[in-house]
């Protein structure tokens, strides 16, 4: 008999997009089948040129996205955009009532918009972000753009998925400073220096350009751009430039490190898969030898790590916890 979930992932090759959302919708509450999901559809991901778009609360990062949906939408690109954004409205964002939303803006059935929450994710953000990434890939989008505010290492993290990672400042006092400050000039492929309508933002322009030609002069040397996003001034050259530097990565492969972001990537699945399924089996009565160390661990009775090795070091034990805590329901 086919389960909910085959059906569900037969409808997503279809391209039905509610399915997609019920997908991401399971990624994002961690159920216990994220990994079957994942591994059912990993072998149609690879095709989605991935675009990051980060940089300060209300630098116009939202209404820059908008403007590039519209230009890839031109080229008949499939996009999707994924707000990575912060739970709570004091956290970050521009001026209340200021924010550019993109949720409403489209009826286009070639563009899927979803954002996701920051809230209760913790250290398991950046691994919901990749695996919604994947999903979006999977369903066959060819553009997949990213939104984050540049603060705070989970935010920045997630621009570790992007193939380009566009940085966006603003001539405000002191951007500039505040870029570097939270390190986001390390991982700028491009600079946009939006809202060139104001004063200043020669000034920023100059600096950026000052603080790429510092660099050593190895690999990839990020350009600065002027933007009015709001206007639609310099969008056209800044898809231009990510495909400047598309074509460099691709002229400049490396298989090598193809190698080592794959084997991390395996690392990260494999061991925060081991953390939810513990969880899930302790949380729901992992039974056996595993409920009674939990048991003295509860009581203070033991320490940690003597719980660990006692686990770890019975093999039966450590079988049945990560099966109690795995897929069961769409177990054959
Ligand atoms: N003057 C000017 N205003 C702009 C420009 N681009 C965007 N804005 C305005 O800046 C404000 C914030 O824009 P958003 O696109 O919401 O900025 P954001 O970076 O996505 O903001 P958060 O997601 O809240 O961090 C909006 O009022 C925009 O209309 C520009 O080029 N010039
Ligand atoms: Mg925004």
């Amino acid at each position: 008999m086919a389960s909910k979930l085959d059906s569900l992932l037969d409808r997503f090759a279809k391209q039905d997009r509610l399915a997609l959302a019920r997908l991401i919708t399971r990624v994002e509450n961690r159920s216990a089948e994220v990994s079957t999901v994942m591994e059912r559809i990993y072998g149609r991901t690879g095709h989605a040129y991935i675009i990051g778009v980060t940089g300060a609360p209300g630098a116009g990062k939202s209404t820059l996205v908008n403007q590039l949906v519209v230009k890839y939408r031109a080229q008949n690109k499939l996009v999707a955009v994924l707000a990575i954004d912060p739970s709570s409205p004091f956290s970050g964002g521009a001026v209340l009532g200021d924010r550019v939303r993109m949720t409403d803006h489209y009826r286009d059935p070639g563009v899927y918009i979803r954002s996701l929450s920051t809230r209760g994710h913790h250290g398991g953000l950046s691994r919901a972000a990749r695996e919604i990434v994947k999903l979006l890939d999977a369903f066959g989008h060819d553009i997949i753009i990213i939104e984050t505010v540049g603060v705070g290492q989970t935010e920045l993290s997630v621009m570790d998925l992007a193939d380009t990672t566009v940085v966006v400042t603003v001539p405000e006092g002191g951007d500039g400073v505040q870029v570097m400050k939270a390190g986001l000039n390390e991982i700028a492929d491009l600079f946009v220096v939006n809202k060139a309508d104001r004063d200043g933002a020669d000034r920023i322009k100059a600096e950026l350009e000052l603080s790429v030609h510092l660099r050593p002069a190895v690999g990839w040397r990020p350009l600065v751009l002027m933007t009015q996003a709001s206007n639609d001034i310099g969008i056209d050259a800044l898809v231009q430039a990510i495909g400047r530097h598309g074509d460099y990565q691709r002229e400049h492969h490396d298989p090598a490190r193809d190698g080592e972001r794959r084997t991390r990537e395996f690392i990260e699945v494999l061991t925060s898969e081991l953390e939810e399924r513990t969880e899930r089996a302790l949380k729901n009565g992992a039974g056996g030898s595993a409920e009674r160390v939990l048991g003295e661990i509860r009581e203070g009775s033991l320490n940690p790590y003597s719980a660990t090795r006692r686990i770890i070091e019975d093999h039966a034990a450590i079988a049945r916890l990560l099966d109690e805590g795995g897929p069961k329901a769409v177990r054959e």
